[in-house]
C-alpha cells in the first residue's frame, strides 16, 4: 500500500481547516463553552521546541473538548513589547516594530505548520494599537477605582549610559553594555496597588483545587503572609532628641533571648545619626552600593555598624541592647528595625558570632535537657517550650507569643502601647514603570497647574511615535520633542507627557479576558468575558507559576472592581508542563557540538558517537536545551523530515507531560514508525471492509472481542485525556492498535457481517482516538474510510457498558445481614481484594467505627456479608 506522506497530507488539511474555518469560535454558540488557553509566546524569531511541546498539549485538550461536544475557544496572540526588540533596533538598527512584526510573520506560519486547531481570527499582539489602547483605557479605570498610585521607588542607574537599566541587564553589579558599576537612584513610579488584594488573593488560593500544589505553594510564600508584634523599644538617653524604635517581629516569644537591635541602612534614625557619624554615613553608602533588594541580601555577608545607642530591654529591667545599622534589614518590610536573638535565628546567629554578641537559648526543643542544650553554629527555629523566660517559662511557642503580646499591649509608652498586633505580607506593590519605548505608554500627562491628568477617553490611545532613533542609550520618548511636550487637556497650558511605559507583564495580564471579545471597542465586552471565563484549562512553564499568575490573579479582580467582568479568578485549571531535555555533546577539545554534528552508533555493547569524519565524541549530561549547550532540536528541521503529527505524537508519548522529556532520534524514530503503521492498519482494514461479507459463520467471538476491545479503550483513553496523562493514553493507542491488529487476519478470512461491523467500528474508534494527537493523520484516515465529513467534527465515541459488563461484576455488600452498598470488582477477583473493597466503602467503615470486623464472609461474583 502507498506510504503516509506527511508532507502532502498536512498542508493540504491545514487548508481545508482554514478556508472551512473549523476552529473559529462564535460567542453565540449554543454548545457549552470551554476554554483552554496556552501561555502566548514572546515573539523572539523563532518557535522553539518547548512551545511545541505546550501547545501540543493543549490541542488534544482541545480537540477533545471539542469532540466531546463543548463550544471550544482556544486562541493564541503575542506577548509582543519588551526589551529584545530594543536590543535588536540599537543591534541592527531595525525598529523594534518591524522586527517584532517580521518576527511574529515568520512565528505565525510555524505555529500553522504545527497544525493547531486555534481560532486564528481572534488573533492579536499585545503591541497591536488596539489592544495597548483598551489597556490604557483599564489604566485609567483602575486610577479612577484608587488602584493606582506613585512612589519613590529606587531603580538601577548606569551613569556611563545615562539610562536606566531592567534587572536582567545589570550583571554583577555592572551595566550590561557599559561595564560601569551600576548606582541605585530614587525615581517617582508608578504602582499598582496590588497589596490592597493580599488577604483576598492568598484565601482564594485554597479554591484553586485544580491548579498544582507546588504552584499554591508557592503563590502563598510569595504573598507571604504573617502575623507578629510591632514593640516599641526605649532609647536609654535620648540625646538626639529619639525616644523610641519600634520594630516587627514574628517571635516575641524570643524576646528574653534578645541581644541587640538592628535599623535597616534606609532607616531614618540610621540617616538622623549619620548626619553626625562619617564612618556610618560610609557604612550607609557602602550598603547603597551592594543594593539592598531582598535577594542582594539575601545572599551578602551579613554587616553592620554599632551605633552609640542603646535602648532598654522591654522585659528584662535595668538591662540594655546595643543598636546596630545592619545591611539585612529591609526598609519596606515590617518597620525596617528588628530585635535580634541570634539562638533561634539563623540571620541573627550569624551575625552575633561575627560581632561577638550574647547568644541565649530561650526555646527548649521537645525532650531536651535545659541544662545541656546550646546553640552552636546553627539557630534553632523548631517547636518547644519557653524558657530563661520568666513568667513565659514552660509556654509552647503560641501561647508565650500571646502571653508576651498580652503584656506590652498593656503597657504604655507615653501614651502609646508598647506593643501592637500586625499582619504583615511579604508581597510588595507592583511597581510597573519602565523608562524605555517599546511598551504601552502610561496615559496621563503631568501639568503644573493641574497636576496629574489622565488622559481624556477622546485622546486615547496614547500613540507610541514611530520616529525614534536608538543611537543614544536611554528612553527615546523622553527625547522625544512632539511626544513628550504636549498640552494640558484640563487647562490648555503647555504640560509635559509621562514618557514610562508598562511593565510587559502589564499586558500578559489580561489578555486571556481580552481573547473572549478581541476587536471590542472597550477593553471587555463584561457579558463575554463571563461566559468564557475562568479559563477552564490554562497551560504553561513553571517560570511563570509565580509573577504572571498572581499578576493576572489581582487583573481580573481589578476588573471586577472596574466593572469589566464579574468573574474573580482568570484561571480554573492550571497546568505546568515540563521541560524538553536532550543530551550534550563535545568534541576533544571540549567545543560543544549540536546534535546535527554528531554520529550516533554502538561500540563495545555501548553507546558511542563520533563527527562524520570519525572523530571522537563525548556523550554529556541531559539537559534542558540551550543555545550555550547547543544541544537544541529545531522544531522546523524536524516537521520538515518527519511532519508535524510525528513530532507531536513524540512530545505527548514518552513522559508525563508535567515531567521533562527527552528528546531522542529513537524516539522520534519510533514516532514516525507509528504514525506509518497507522495509516496501514487503516488502509488494511479498508480493503478487508471492501469484502462481501460470507454466509459461513467465522470465529463467533473476534467482533465481539474486537468491540470490548474497543469500548474499553475508549473508556481509558477517555478518562487518561481528562487527566491529562497523555502518556498513558498513548499506550492504551498502542495496545488497541495491537489488537486490532491481530483480529484483521481472521475477520479477512471469514468475513462475516457481524465480524465486518465490528471492524469498521473498532478502526473508526482508533482514529478518533488519534486524532486530538495527530489530527492529520486521522482526517486522511477518516477519508480512507469514505467519510465525507472531517473527523476533527466527530463527536467522541459513547461507551456501551454492556461490553465493559462482563470483565467486572457488582457485589452486594452487607452488614450483619444488612445490605449497605455494592462494589464493582473484576470478575473471579481475590476473596481478600474483595474484602478490602468492602471494608473501605464508607457506609460499612462508619458502622465499624473504626474496629475491625468480627468475619467477612465473601461469596465470589455475589455477595459480602461483614459480621460486625
Ligand atoms: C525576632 C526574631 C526571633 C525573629 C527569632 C525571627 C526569629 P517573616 O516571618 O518572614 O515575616 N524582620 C522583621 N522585619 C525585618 C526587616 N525589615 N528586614 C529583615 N528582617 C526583618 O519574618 C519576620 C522576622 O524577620 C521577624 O521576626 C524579624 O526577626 C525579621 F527567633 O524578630 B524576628
Ligand atoms: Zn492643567
Amino acid at each position: 500500500p502507498e506510504r503516509y506522506n506527511p508532507r502532502e497530507q498536512e498542508p493540504f488539511w491545514q487548508k481545508v481547516w482554514a478556508d472551512n474555518k473549523t476552529f473559529e469560535t462564535r460567542n453565540d454558540d449554543p454548545r457549552p463553552p470551554y476554554y483552554v488557553l496556552e501561555m502566548f509566546p514572546y515573539p523572539s524569531g523563532r518557535i522553539h521546541v518547548g512551545h511545541v511541546r505546550n501547545y501540543t498539549l493543549g490541542d488534544v485538550i482541545a480537540r477533545f473538548q471539542r469532540a466531546k461536544g463543548k463550544n471550544v475557544l482556544h486562541p493564541m496572540g503575542w506577548d509582543a513589547f519588551g526589551m529584545p526588540a530594543e536590543n535588536a533596533a540599537m543591534a541592527n538598527k531595525v525598529h523594534p516594530r518591524q522586527w517584532t512584526y517580521d518576527n511574529i510573520a515568520a512565528m505565525r506560519s510555524q505555529l500553522k505548520a504545527i497544525g493547531l486547531s486555534l481560532d486564528w481570527s481572534r488573533e492579536f499582539a499585545t503591541c497591536d494599537e488596539d489592544y495597548y489602547h483598551r489597556q490604557q483605557m483599564l489604566f485609567i479605570d483602575m486610577m479612577e477605582a484608587g488602584l493606582v498610585t506613585r512612589k519613590v521607588s529606587k531603580v538601577n542607574w548606569d551613569p556611563v549610559d545615562q539610562t536606566v537599566l531592567a534587572n536582567e541587564q545589570v550583571i554583577d553589579g555592572r551595566g550590561w553594555r557599559s561595564g560601569a558599576l551600576v548606582e541605585q537612584r530614587e525615581l517617582t513610579q508608578w504602582f499598582f496597588k496590588i497589596t490592597d488584594f493580599a488577604e483576598d488573593l492568598l484565601t482564594a488560593i485554597d479554591g484553586l483545587d485544580e491548579w498544582p500544589d507546588k504552584v499554591r505553594i508557592m503563590q502563598r510564600n510569595w504573598i507571604g503572609r504573617s502575623e507578629g508584634l510591632r514593640v516599641l523599644f526605649e532609647m536609654t538617653d535620648n540625646d538626639a532628641g529619639l525616644e523610641t524604635v519600634e520594630i516587627f517581629t514574628t517571635r516575641p516569644d524570643t524576646l528574653f533571648g534578645a541581644s541587640f537591635v538592628a535599623l535597616s541602612p534606609d532607616h531614618p534614625i540610621a540617616a538622623a545619626i549619620a548626619r553626625s557619624d562619617a564612618a556610618l554615613a560610609e557604612f550607609i553608602a557602602e550598603c547603597h552600593r551592594m543594593g539592598t533588594s531582598a535577594e542582594t541580601i539575601e545572599t551578602a555577608e551579613k554587616q553592620g555598624y554599632r551605633t552609640a545607642l542603646t535602648v532598654k530591654h522591654p522585659v528584662i529591667e535595668g538591662a540594655t541592647l546595643p543598636v546596630y545599622v545592619a545591611n539585612f534589614v529591609l526598609m519596606d518590610y515590617g518597620t525596617g528595625a528588628i530585635f535580634g536573638c541570634p539562638a533561634h535565628d539563623q540571620r541573627d546567629l550569624d551575625f552575633a558570632r561575627k560581632y561577638d554578641l550574647p547568644v541565649i537559648p530561650v526555646v527548649l526543643p521537645p525532650d531536651a535537657d535545659p541544662e545541656a542544650f546550646s546553640v552552636g553554629a546553627e539557630a534553632y527555629s523548631g517547636p518547644g517550650v519557653a524558657y530563661n523566660s520568666d513568667f513565659l517559662d514552660g509556654l509552647d511557642i503560641d501561647a508565650a507569643k500571646n502571653a508576651i503580646a498580652r503584656h506590652l499591649e498593656a503597657r504604655m509608652i507615653g501614651g502609646t502601647p508598647q506593643a501592637t498586633r500586625q499582619v504583615n505580607y511579604r508581597l510588595r506593590d507592583w511597581g510597573i514603570s519602565r523608562q524605555r519605548y517599546w511598551g504601552c505608554p502610561i496615559p496621563v500627562i503631568h501639568c503644573d497647574t493641574c497636576g496629574i491628568v489622565p488622559v481624556p477617553a477622546d485622546l486615547l490611545p496614547v500613540r507610541l511615535p514611530e520616529d525614534v532613533e536608538f543611537d543614544t542609550p536611554g528612553n527615546p520618548l523622553d527625547r522625544h520633542p512632539s511626544f513628550k511636550h504636549t498640552t494640558c487637556p484640563t487647562c490648555g497650558s503647555p504640560a509635559r507627557r509621562e514618557t514610562d511605559t508598562m511593565d510587559t507583564f502589564v499586558d500578559s495580564s489580561w489578555y486571556f479576558a481580552r481573547f473572549t471579545a478581541p476587536r471590542a471597542e472597550t477593553p471587555t465586552i463584561p457579558a463575554m468575558a463571563d461566559k468564557w471565563l475562568p479559563v477552564d484549562q490554562y497551560i504553561g512553564g513553571v517560570e511563570h507559576a509565580i509573577l504572571h499568575l498572581l499578576y493576572s490573579r489581582f487583573f481580573a479582580r481589578a476588573m471586577h472592581r472596574t466593572g469589566h467582568m464579574h468573574v474573580t479568578e482568570p484561571f480554573k485549571g492550571m497546568f505546568t508542563q515540563g521541560m524538553v531535555t536532550h543530551e550534550t555533546y563535545k568534541d576533544r577539545e571540549g567545543r560543544w557540538l549540536a546534535p546535527s554534528e554528531v554520529v550516533l552508533g554502538f561500540a563495545e555493547g555501548q553507546r558511542s558517537a563520533t563527527t562524520p569524519g570519525g572523530e571522537p565524541v563525548a556523550i554529556g549530561s541531559v539537559e534542558k536545551m540551550s543555545k550555550s549547550k547547543r544541544n537544541v532540536i529545531d522544531p522546523d528541521d524536524m516537521i520538515a523530515t518527519y511532519g508535524a503529527d510525528t513530532v507531536r505524537w513524540f512530545v505527548l508519548s514518552d513522559s508525563p507531560p508535567e515531567r521533562d522529556v527527552q528528546w531522542t532520534e529513537a524516539g522520534i524514530e519510533g514516532a514516525w514508525r507509528f504514525v506509518q503503521r497507522a495509516h496501514k492498519l487503516v488502509s488494511d482494514a479498508r480493503d478487508i471492509l471492501a469484502l462481501d461479507p460470507v454466509t459461513i459463520a467465522g470465529n463467533p467471538t473476534i467482533g465481539s472481542d474486537l468491540l470490548k476491545a474497543a469500548h474499553k479503550a475508549t473508556r481509558q483513553i477517555e478518562a487518561d485525556l481528562v487527566g491529562l496523562r497523555f502518556n498513558r493514553a498513548v499506550a492504551q493507542i498502542y495496545e488497541f492498535a495491537n489488537a486490532i491488529h491481530k483480529a484483521m487476519p481472521a475477520i479477512a478470512e471469514a468475513p462475516s457481517l457481524d465480524s465486518l461491523a465490528a471492524l469498521r467500528e473498532a478502526v473508526e474508534r482508533f482514529i478518533q482516538f488519534v486524532a486530538p494527537m495527530m489530527p492529520h493523520l486521522a482526517e486522511t484516515c477518516w477519508a480512507l474510510l469514505g467519510h465525507e465529513h472531517l473527523v476533527c467534527n466527530a463527536p467522541w465515541p459513547e461507551v456501551d457498558p454492556a461490553y465493559l459488563a462482563e470483565d467486572s461484576v457488582v457485589l452486594a455488600v452487607q452488614v450483619n445481614g444488612k445490605r449497605r452498598g455494592e462494589i464493582e470488582m473484576p470478575k473471579d477477583a481475590a476473596n481478600d481484594q474483595v474484602e478490602a473493597a468492602a471494608l473501605s466503602l464508607d457506609a460499612v467503615a462508619r458502622i465499624l467505627d473504626g474496629n475491625p470486623p468480627r468475619k467477612v464472609i465473601v461469596v465470589p461474583n455475589r455477595i459480602v456479608n461483614v459480621v460486625a
